[in-house]
């Protein structure tokens, strides 16, 4: 299986992020990336590359233009603020939330940041944007492999992209790696994309870009958002509106879940996504339902991600994985080449 790399990752490299009322070290580290190409290359399971370039044209099949203007110019903005600023992350500080109006986009930095995020943990750094581009295209490079007939492909990349929505970021993210790549499957003639998402947290940003289309499916298996991250959305009556109405199902689990009742919904998922019809599958591949994540709360081992691939190989589908979340930093290169490999 081919890997598109996105060499320019570490461009993205948050110094804190807010959690009970302190700054505390990012969760999200370049170092993620680098374990899971260094355990790809130990293994020699195929290519590596780094990814085509695309227009950013692109992007605005998923994301709004004013949101992607944001992030381009966002860095530059902060810095004439203030050039003490260049050391500093970006956090957003207001939101507008009910009651507020979201179609005026405000002269003010602060407000502006707030405007396009929903939660005050994923810092927008120096390299952010040049970084998650890069993402992007890795995702959108693996779906190009997977038009040009290939079996399966990968894009390992950071920053991650399921949180991000049409127009905001949050939960580590700023594209939608994923839904860039299932709407350039969709423009490149296949006709029923299924979005399978198995990262521990729900799939928010995925999940609302398709909520009302009935040519992707969106299936995800996370901790209940009763307890767990994003909380808001990802809760069991989900499932879709308007001509999507059926084409979105969640599958929340209780923390402590292990692989015996995981794999129980992920059959469930897996038979969903059957009767849809998909043609071709993208896996939002998110390692950190593994029994050491620091900040998850499944159960998972490092041989259950081999029953993983094994399985998800068995629906003989056209395969896009990309990399999302996974913070116990030593395993998840294990981890997640465990998956490829079984599945290859
Ligand atoms: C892509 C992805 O996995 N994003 C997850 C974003 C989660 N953000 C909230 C993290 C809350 C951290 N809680 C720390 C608990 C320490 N015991
Ligand atoms: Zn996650």
């Amino acid at each position: 299986m081919i890997t598109f790399y996105n060499h320019l990752h570490a461009q993205h490299q948050g110094k804190v992020e807010m959690f009970r009322g302190a700054l505390v070290p990012c969760f999200e580290v370049p170092a993620r990336a680098d374990h899971v190409l260094a355990e790809l290359q130990r293994r020699q399971l195929g290519t590596v590359q780094n990814p085509h370039t695309f227009d950013d044209s692109l992007l605005t099949s998923i994301h709004s233009p004013r949101y992607l203007n944001f992030l381009a110019t966002a860095w530059d903005q902060w810095v004439a603020l203030d050039p003490a600023h260049a050391d500093k992350d970006i956090l957003p500080s207001v939101w507008p939330t009910r009651t507020f109006r979201t179609d005026v986009e405000p002269d003010n930095f602060a407000a502006k940041v707030g405007l396009y995020s929903y939660d005050a943990g994923s810092p927008f750094t120096s390299g952010t944007w040049v970084a998650a581009r890069a993402g992007a295209h890795c995702a959108l490079s693996a779906a190009q492999q997977i038009i040009r007939g290939d079996r399966a492909a990968f894009a390992l990349s950071r920053p991650p992209g399921h949180h991000a929505g049409m127009d905001f970021f949050g939960g580590y993210c700023f594209l939608n790696n994923a839904a860039l790549a299932a709407q350039y499957l969709r423009n490149a003639g296949m006709q029923k994309v299924a979005v399978l998402d198995v990262d521990y947290h729900h799939g928010n940003g995925t999940q609302a870009i398709f909520y009302d289309r009935p040519d992707v499916f969106f299936a995800s298996l996370h901790g209940d958002p009763r307890t767990e991250y994003p909380f808001y959305l990802g809760h069991a009556d989900e499932c879709g509106a308007g001509a999507g109405l059926g084409a979105n199902l969640n599958l929340p689990l209780a923390r402590g879940t292990d692989y015996e009742v995981w794999s129980q919904a992920l059959e469930t998922a897996l038979a969903a996504i059957s009767r849809f019809g998909a043609d071709t599958l993208v896996v939002s591949l998110g390692m950190d339902t593994f029994e050491g994540d620091p900040i998850s709360g499944f159960q998972l081992k490092s041989d259950d991600y081999l029953r993983m691939g094994e399985r998800l190989a068995q629906l003989a589908l056209p395969t896009l994985l990309v990399f999302e979340g996974g913070y116990a930093v030593d395993a998840v290169g294990r981890n997640a080449v465990n998956v490829l490999e079984a599945f290859a």
